[in-house]
């Protein structure tokens, strides 16, 4: 089965208001359609900054998954049949790397985060990981906010969190519920079942926990959109398998893991869902992660702080968007779904 396809989505800059002005009857073509070309050579000159970080527990994939999902662009690999571990990363790092494909260049950074619930005391163990969220968006606002300020301002906002669930047990642990109940707050989110899945997927569904998941449901724009992306959501956590080695399957070098029922390939849908992580990150959605995490994400995150520093006056437009206590997402254990 073919992964999901969406066309590129517009800039969510238009989402506030649509004025419909009245159509303007045309003697004939003017050649508008021109601003698309325009469009894309700026877009190939410029290029694109995207951001993802990756979340989880040691061990599930997390660098296995990011070198999959680039080719092993990303992480240094070891030479296949050393048996060497790739290292466990023990502070958060982030390595960025320009791709270029068809004259498209990409400036990639991916963000690792050590393990992540890994302690016994796991106390507010997402602090360092929320607090690199933000200060990434403090660093795009300082900047924004300077009376000559750069033409272009480096973005290093994360755009998508891929949190990875470990496959074991039916359900969310009570950490990744407080987590990601945090997380879905302040960035977009796409939980992923790691490894090799099991009952896990059976009992998933949405809307509890107030997990807002992307592609979050309010921002689907139009009828399209909520039909792909409802597919999406339906099948959201996806169930990944990452590999960095290839085998030969009925001739074919595919990349897979062997195991003892044979090779799962990671790109057949029959056998995972990697390929809809990967092209909901980097086919279908890319501009639209980014679209959100400028005029929802960093936009709550610029309100509080000019709210918080007086820059604003309060009046009719002061909005007080301090987060809530994450402590009221009561927890049911026997009712543990996304
Ligand atoms: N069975 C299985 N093993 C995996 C998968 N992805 C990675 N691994 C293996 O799990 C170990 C830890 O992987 P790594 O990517 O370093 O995990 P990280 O600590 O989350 O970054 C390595 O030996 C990988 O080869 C997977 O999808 N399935
Ligand atoms: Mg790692």
């Amino acid at each position: 089965m073919d992964p999901l396809r969406r066309s590129p989505s517009p800039c969510l800059s238009s989402r506030p208001s649509s004025p419909s002005a009245p159509h303007c009857e045309m003697l004939g073509p003017v050649g508008i359609e021109a601003v698309l070309d325009q469009l894309k050579i700026k877009a190939m000159k410029t290029g694109f900054e995207f951001n993802i970080m990756v979340v989880g527990q040691s061990g599930l994939g997390k660098s296995t998954m990011v070198n999959t999902l680039f080719k092993s662009k990303v992480w240094k690999s070891n030479p296949p049949g050393l048996g060497v571990p790739t290292p466990q990363t023990l502070q958060l790092h982030s390595v960025t790397h320009v791709i270029e494909e068809k004259g498209v260049k990409l400036k990639l950074t991916v963000t690792d985060t050590p393990g992540f619930g890994d302690q016994i005391n796991n106390d507010n163990c997402w602090d360092p990981i929320l607090g690199y969220i933000n200060e990434q968006y403090e660093r795009y606002l300082q900047e924004e906010i300077l009376i000559t300020r750069q033409r272009h301002i480096p973005d290093t906002r994360v755009h998508c969190c891929v949190y990875f669930v470990p496959p074991t047990g039916h359900c969310l642990r009570p950490l990744d519920i407080e987590f990601l109940q945090r997380l879905c707050r302040s960035v977009n989110v796409v939980p992923v079942i790691a490894r090799e899945r099991e009952a896990f997927r059976r009992r998933r569904g949405r809307g509890t926990h107030c997990i807002d998941i992307y592609p979050q449901m309010c921002f689907d724009e139009d009828i399209n959109d909520k039909i792909l992306n409802s597919k999406l959501r339906d099948r959201i956590p996806f169930a990944v398998v990452g590999a960095d080695q290839e085998h030969l399957v009925n001739g074919r070098c595919v990349l897979g893991r062997k195991t003892k029922w044979g090779i799962i390939e990671v790109e057949n849908m029959a056998h995972c869902e990697f390929p809809l992580l990967r092209d909901l990150l980097i086919r279908s959605h890319l501009q639209d992660l980014k679209d959100i995490t400028h005029n929802v994400h960093y936009e709550n995150y610029r309100v509080v702080r000019l709210n918080e520093s007086h820059v604003l006056p309060r009046g009719p437009g002061w909005v007080n968007l301090a987060p809530a206590s994450p402590g009221h997402g009561a927890h049911d254990d026997s009712d543990d779904e996304f």
